[in-house]
This record gives structure tokens, sequence and C-alpha cells, in this order.
């Protein structure tokens, strides 16, 4: 063998030797995640085979309908981080409130918030899911987490991650320096790095969107998907429409080929679908760290200051010029008529092709 393997958790303690005023806290709380992917992931695998798919008849906060495999990865996410010993308190999108670990440890400064099955409604049909992760200091020091500790806008994570549970079982994270990806080799029981710091594309090929919902987006998302769809080889359109509806598949799907998913606000959710503490903020962390950007057609998800718990937000995410120019076209200041998709049509003739 001449391929050097690293694994997940020698690149954690690498890291943290880099730090020397490190207690180890941050890289135990790394490692349990890792634990609890790694338990989600076998389970998942199973699925079809023990009576784990289908729904349990009671519905989330979000008054949407949980899948057995919703409510387990909720609760091995929640038991094996309550385990880790370091931790002051965590968040899921299944609970209502959030969880304060009761007389933490004193280097209990972190606190995780996590979507523990996202994509759920694909499970039954064998499509990939995943578990969306982020981790936060606690804002000022008291022995317990308080809701205000995890209300804090996206700049402040230390860390964001994402599982994702596809053809292989992938964790991908970002401490702040560069974003790495790691495969999980089942026969050993390790996350092994296969995509050290990935970089986005600065544009791409791909738009993601549910096209379900065009007749009810704004004016300016419209018409930026006119202007994705409409022929102009020169300027590489029309792009390729890919949506699975899981959005860490998408997501992850776009952050290595390029491209852009949009979830925006529509006339029946002025904020969009997808929520600012489990899902935009932390997948913002790692595109950006990828070189990408991520923004609610205004300004960039990091910067957004929550104000609750289960907040939703319109999400742009991807390359960095595709978010940029959904962007313009949000604001108004791009427009894409019936005129420019005439003069647009700027196809070379195939003999300028060959
Ligand atoms: P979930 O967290 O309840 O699974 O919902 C979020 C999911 C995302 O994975 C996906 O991008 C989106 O919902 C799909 O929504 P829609 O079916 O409206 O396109
Ligand atoms: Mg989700």
């Amino acid at each position: 063998m001449n391929k050097t393997l690293t694994s997940l958790s020698r690149k954690i303690r690498e890291d943290e030797r880099r730090h020397p005023e490190a207690t180890g806290a941050f890289s135990n709380l790394l490692e349990h995640i890792a634990i609890a992917a790694k338990i989600i992931s076998r389970e998942v695998n199973k699925a079809g085979l023990v009576d784990l798919t289908g729904a349990t008849g009671e519905t989330n906060v979000q008054g949407e309908e949980v899948k057995k495999l919703d409510e387990y990865a909720n609760e091995t996410l929640i038991a094996v981080l309550r385990q880790s010993g370091y931790l002051a308190g965590l968040a899921s999108e299944e609970e209502e409130d959030v969880i304060s670990v009761e007389d933490p440890h004193p280097n209990s400064k972190y606190i995780v918030l996590f979507d523990p099955l996202d994509g759920s409604s694909n499970i039954d049909a064998n499509v990939s899911v995943g578990t969306i992760f982020s981790i936060l200091k606690k804002s000022r020091v008291s022995d317990k987490a308080e809701l205000e500790d995890f209300l804090r806008p996206g700049y402040e994570q230390v860390a964001a991650g994402y599982v994702v549970y596809g053809s292989s079982t992938m964790l991908v994270y970002t401490t702040g320096n560069g974003v790495h990806g790691f495969t999980l080799d089942a026969s050993i029981g390790e996350f092994l790095l296969s995509h050290p710091n990935i970089k986005t594309p600065e544009k791409g090929k791909i738009f993601s969107i549910n096209m379900g919902n065009l007749s009810r987006f704004d004016e300016g998302t419209s018409s930026y998907i006119k202007y994705l769809t409409s022929e102009n080889r020169a300027e590489g359109r029309p792009y390729t429409l890919r949506y699975i509806g899981s959005l860490v598949s998408d997501f992850h799907r776009n952050l290595l080929y390029g491209g852009i998913f949009m979830y925006p606000a529509d006339s029946n959710a002025t904020n969009g679908k997808l929520r600012l503490l489990y899902e935009a903020s932390p997948l913002a962390f790692i595109v950006e760290q990828a070189g990408g950007k991520a923004s609610t057609g205004f300004k960039d998800i990091l910067d957004v200051e929550p104000t609750e718990l289960h907040q939703r937000v319109p999400l742009f995410i991807g390359s960095r010029q595709d978010v940029e120019e959904a962007e313009a076209f949000v604001q108004g200041k791009l427009n894409f008529t019936e005129e420019d998709l005439n003069d647009s049509r700027l196809i070379p003739d195939d003999a300028e092709l060959q």
C-alpha cells in the first residue's frame, strides 16, 4: 500500500496539537459526532430489512410527520453527545426546546445544534439522507446553556459539518480551516480522509430548486430561473436542473461539481422552508470555507441574527458567482425579459463549434 491513510481521529488530534491551549473538549465532541454518525449510518443502511422505515404516527414541532429513522437519529445524537461529557447543551430540529446538560464538566463550553436526519421524506425510497451539525461556544460562562446561547449568528460557529448517507457514508466538516471530507470504510469502522481541502468551483452549471413552487416565487427568483434556463451556449446556459429533495445530498453534489441550490421565499412561505440554525447556517459556514457563498438573497446567511430557535430563512447557496448573480436578480438589479430571451440566443453555429 503506497497511500497514506488519514483517519478522522488522527486529523482531529493533529488539528488539536496546533492549538496548545486546547483542552481536548472540542476534539472529544467531534469524535462523538462521528460515533453517532456511524450508528445512524448502520441503521440507515439496514432500514429496508428491519421495521425502521415509515412513520411513527406523531408530528414534530414543525408540524411534520415523524419518521422512525428521524426519531432514531435524534435519540442517538442526543444520547451520544450527552455522554461525551464536555457538552453544555444541544438543540435539535426535532425538539421543541433546547436541552441543557445538567451538572456539566467545567470544560463544557460547547453547544451543538443539529438536524438529525435531513431529507427524511426520501427514506422509504432508499434515497440519500443526511445529518447536519453546528458547534458554538457558550456565549457566557454559566453552568447551564440557555436559549440565548443558541440564538447566535452563523459567523460565531466554531465548527459545522454534515454526514451524507449515500452510496457510501461521508462526513464533511470545517473548523474554519478549510473543508475536509471523510468516507466511512465500514469494514474497519473508520472515517478516512478522501476529500482533503474541498474547494467549490467559482461558477457551476447546475441549479437545484423545487420547480413545483415556480408559480409562487417572487419576480426576482422567477426571472433568475428564466435566465438560467435560457439558451446561451457562449455563457454556458442553459443550466442543468438537479433536485433530489434531500438538502445534504443536493448541497454535497453542488459543492463538488459547482452550481446553486435555492429554497427561496414564496407566496406560501415568506421565509422559505429551511431552518436557519440547523440547515442554512452550518452549510453556509462550509460553503464559505470552500470558497462559495450563501445568502438569503439580500444578506449573507452567516450575518443573519436569529430570533427564534426554529426560524426559517430563504436560502441561495453554492458557487460564489452563481449566488451573486441570484442575489442581483432577487434584489431587482438584474432582470430577464422575453426580449432578453430572444436577444440571448447566441448559439454558435455547428461550424463554429467544430
Ligand atoms: P426535513 O429537515 O424535514 O427533512 O426538510 C428539509 C428538506 C430538505 O432536505 C430539502 O431540501 C427540502 O426539505 C425539500 O423540500 P421540498 O419537498 O419542499 O422541495
Ligand atoms: Mg432538514
